[in-house]
């Protein structure tokens, strides 16, 4: 009888705390990421790399008549692509299995535009299975990219090109093992080759593609698989609106399941939306996209890259940093520096959590359980959790670094598996018995990691302002990153006169305006200096506390523009144009019907060999060209067109767009505008240059 009895009350004893912790844990606010988000929320960092016809043609979009022929690396080696973004610290590898020329870089039994045409490896191989084999070996993820729009199908526009792309994404997501994300590009319709016929087909993003059940059929053939589009419908994850980098501060992963999603919803998530669509910033570690030998000297330096960082994955978002491949199908040695130099720098960055051997108390814990308690969020497990009551959305965290410690990063974590709720919150510091604010932001989500000027402090107070629920903290960091000098900025005005810009007041510049790389032996900078004739100038910041000093920046200016005038127009601000500043544009006057003429008389007889357009850097900016016609005159009457084209991909990467062009002597030149990226009649400008012999 004792026996029984005891055994009872051991029994009601489980049940009881069962029940106990059962109820206590908070419920999901708000919609919440499924399993395959989840997944992919944690690789965080991961690669694209673009590769196809335009690697031999120097193009952003390639028409779709693109000799197959062209294709022929010779020393294509996909395992140095994954040696290179494991060592990067990334976990997968995304590729453009089809641009949208429509060439294919593994065989597809659906079309002759493929690798199976051209030279390389006598049209036996596959450029999608030598990736998936080296991501195995490497131990990285394998991504697709499948672009929806295709230049070169005949079938483009009509119904039939539908189950033409299905069959594609069931070879692409039969044959090559798991795939973790699929990418479709929102860059749909157009002109093109379109098997000879050479038009312009639109079709409507919205119906065309079905998407729900090509959805359907994806999650069949793949069910751990994250989908990527901005066509139109609502995937698994969300473009952030820009290629440049960086996503909305506040940063919602959230968004609703129907209706349009503006520039504003992509950047900054919706705060109250019905759908978790995580953010994914896609940026190139170049300018462009594909490769292009002209870029060589502008890969983006590693303080530039932690910058991308700092506003991707420490602000809730994933970094897909693309790697373009050179026409021998290799990396270029200065991506792969850049690249590896930005995983130095991370780990160095966060090399040592400070919070890890603190002390944490919150001013409110759930049920005063230990298991909410704050040390949840410093035990360096994840799945863990500091938690409040459910009335409570505003509280605050101490930690006690137990003596005076330097420190210039804060990092936080939700445990966004119940849903994200924090909406704003502060970082203090205790120096000499003061309380003092050294960070304020809003959304946290998966990750958010706040920079601010280093300060010595006992304890760190981190207090949750504002929440949608009672806030859960799953990890703190707090770390003393080690300074990054960035490099400066140059600019040359349309007198000649150089500026140079620092980013960070403290750093002294040296320069220099031969081509070499300056050193604090250099020309110091002290102010604006005039220049004639082509410059070539590189300028650094140097740290006199550390002796450490920024990469270099690197500008070339080509002939003065001081004589230049602008003709088509009495409009003084015009002028805007040819100052150097980026920043500025001018705009073609309301009213304006296109074509647009921008004529400029630069003053003499010159050898030009090629133009370069700005386009207005407000995003999504108005009146961004997409189709110019370039033309030439000596006496500003007889004029003769010399270059027309498209500007690819202007909407989304809005960067100079340079055209090349045969050699020819002429006086005036005019920029005519055929169409822009919205369909209107709008033009803008925001420099306009020449390329001389
Ligand atoms: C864009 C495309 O048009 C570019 O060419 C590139 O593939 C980029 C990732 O997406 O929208």
């Amino acid at each position: 009888m004792i026996k029984n009895f005891c055994c009872l009350f051991f029994l009601s004893f489980c049940l009881l705390s069962i029940t106990y912790a059962q109820t206590k844990a908070p419920a999901p606010f708000g919609p919440v990421p499924n399993e395959n988000q989840m997944r992919w929320q944690q690789m965080e960092y991961y690669a694209f790399v673009h590769f196809s016809l335009n690697t031999y043609t120097n193009q952003s979009w390639g028409y779709g008549n693109e000799d197959v022929k062209l294709f022929n690396p010779d020393k294509l080696d996909c395992r140095q692509w994954a040696r290179i973004c494991k060592q990067a610290g990334m976990k997968g590898i995304i590729i453009t299995a089809k641009h949208h020329c429509g060439f294919c870089l593994w065989p597809s039994k659906y079309t002759e535009y493929s690798v199976k045409n051209a030279p390389w490896k006598n049209g036996k191989g596959d450029v999608v299975r030598e990736m998936a084999d080296a991501c195995k070996e490497y131990g990285l993820k394998l991504g697709i990219y499948l672009s929806p729009w295709d230049r070169n199908s005949p079938d483009y526009g009509k119904p039939e090109y539908i189950t033409y792309f299905r069959n594609q994404l069931t070879e692409l997501l039969t044959n090559y093992g798991p795939i973790f994300e699929i990418w479709f590009d929102g860059a749909n319709g157009g002109t093109g080759y379109y098997g000879g016929a050479n038009e312009n087909r639109k079709i409507d993003r919205t119906t065309y593609y079905d998407w729900s059940n090509t959805y359907k059929m994806i999650r069949k053939l793949q069910p751990n698989i994250v989908i990527w589009n901005d066509g139109g419908d609502r995937a698994d994850l969300r473009w952030v609106g820009t290629e440049s980098g960086y996503v909305g501060e506040t940063n919602w992963s959230l968004l609703n399941a129907t209706g349009e999603v503006p520039y504003n919803m992509l950047h900054y998530g919706v705060e109250n939306g019905d759908s978790w669509v995580p953010a994914e910033v896609n940026t190139s570690i170049r300018p462009e996209w594909f490769y292009h030998p002209g870029e060589d000297a502008k890969v983006k330096t590693v303080p530039y890259l932690m910058d991308t960082y700092y506003n991707s994955i420490g602000r809730n978002g994933s970094l897909l940093l693309n790697f373009p491949i050179m026409p021998n199908g290799l990396i270029h040695p200065n991506d792969e520096k850049a690249a590896l130099g930005l995983a130095k720098a991370v780990k160095e960055a966060f090399a040592i959590n400070l919070a890890t051997k603190s002390k944490a108390i919150a001013s409110n814990v759930r049920d005063n359980a230990k298991q909410f308690d704050a040390a949840n969020a410093i035990d360096n497990n994840k799945e863990t959790y500091w938690a409040t009551d459910d009335n409570v959305t505003n509280a605050a965290m101490t930690i006690d670094l137990s003596k005076p410690t330097t420190f210039n990063r804060f990092l936080a974590q939700e445990y966004i598996h119940l849903g994200q709720r924090v909406k704003a919150f502060t970082v203090e510091a205790l120096v000499d018995g003061n309380w003092k604010e050294v960070a304020k932001a809003t959304t946290i989500g998966y990750k958010r990691i706040l920079r601010f000027p280093s300060v010595k402090a006992t304890q760190l107070r981190f207090t949750i302002t504002d929440s949608k629920a009672c806030p859960l903290i799953s990890n703190i960091g707090i770390y003393n990153a080690p300074k990054l000098l960035t490099f400066p900025t140059i600019i040359r005005n349309q007198a000649g006169e150089i500026k140079i810009i620092p980013v960070d007041e403290e750093s002294v510049v040296y320069y220099t305006l031969d081509g070499s790389v300056p050193t604090t032996k250099s020309k110091k900078y002290t102010k604006a200096f005039e220049t004639d004739g082509k410059v070539e100038a590189k300028a650094i910041a140097f740290d006199p506390a550390t002796g450490k000093a920024s990469p270099p920046t690197h500008e070339k200016f080509d002939i003065p523009r001081k004589d230049w005038k602008i003709i088509s127009t009495e409009d003084k601000k015009v002028y805007a144009i040819i100052d150097g500043d980026p920043h500025s544009a001018w705009h073609q006057p309301k009213g304006t019907k296109l074509p647009a003429d921008l004529v400029i008389d630069l003053g003499k007889e010159e050898n030009l060999i090629g133009f370069r357009y700005f386009p207005d850097q407000a995003l999504w900016g108005p009146g961004i060209i997409t189709d110019y016609q370039f033309y030439v005159s000596n006496d500003n009457k007889e004029w003769k067109m010399i270059s027309e084209g498209e500007f690819s991909n202007i909407k989304n990467n809005p960067l100079w767009q340079v055209k090349n062009f045969s050699p020819v002597k002429a006086r005036y030149i005019k920029l005519r505008a055929l169409r822009n990226i919205n369909g209107n009649d709008e033009i803008g400008y925001a420099e306009v240059d020449v390329i001389t012999n």
